[in-house]
């Protein structure tokens, strides 16, 4: 399987087994299939669970449903080996201002914030930005669950060379870097897209000053 785009940016083509892929994540593949039925299986993080599609180019029989592919097991797609299409990558900058978010809470208190705040829809968290900068937002999973974070309003790149993408995922105890270009002003969202999770707090925004 090769990976061609993340969030709808191209990247070098790169070759992979499988990808884990957070809610809102987008990536698009190529894949090569011979004359069959083929399973495309998606499988839980963290629960003993799958969904299954099947494509069919041929006539055959379908596999057991109990099947898991092998390459679930194989090489995933890594942010740190995926490269932006050179059209795509923003040039180097120094960030001019840098915004260190750390995702708190836990499953037993359902209190999933930033910087240890939830959301307050009267008086929102709000990190400052101002035209023209470029921005470095730093995400920081102090928690024990994996957080897929979407900044509205901007598309981001990963880890100073890494790929052009719109929401990225955060493992636990993962730190990852997110470069912008602050050159569409507002008042923007930016929140774990497990919505479970924003609706509990972990959302704030990005927001830009006159
Ligand atoms: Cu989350």
């Amino acid at each position: 399987m090769t990976v061609t785009h993340t969030d709808g940016y191209p990247v070098v083509p790169h070759r992979v087994d499988a990808l884990l892929i957070g809610m809102g994540e987008r990536y698009d593949v190529q894949v090569r299939l011979g004359d069959g039925v083929f399973p495309l299986t998606a499988e839980a993080v963290g629960k003993n669970a799958t969904a299954r599609a099947l494509i069919r180019t041929a006539s055959g029989t379908a596999p057991g449903m109990g099947l898991r592919p092998t390459e679930l097991r194989g090489q995933l797609a890594r942010y740190r080996k995926l490269r932006p299409a050179a059209a795509v990558a923003l040039p180097a900058a120094t960030p001019d201002v840098t915004h260190r978010l750390v995702l708190t809470g836990g499953m037993t208190r359902y209190d999933w914030g930033i910087n240890g705040q939830p959301y307050d829809q009267n008086d929102p968290q709000r990190f400052l930005v101002r035209q023209g900068q470029r921005v470095r937002v730093v995400f920081s999973n102090a928690t024990t669950m994996y957080h897929p974070m979407h900044i509205h309003g901007h598309t981001f790149q990963i880890n100073t060379t890494g790929p052009r993408k719109d929401t990225v995922i955060v493992l636990p105890g993962q730190e990852v870097t997110c470069d912008l270009e602050a050159d569409n002003p507002g008042q923007w969202m930016t929140h774990c897209h497990n919505i479970y999770h924003a609706e509990s707090g972990m959302m704030a925004l990005l927001g830009y000053q006159a």
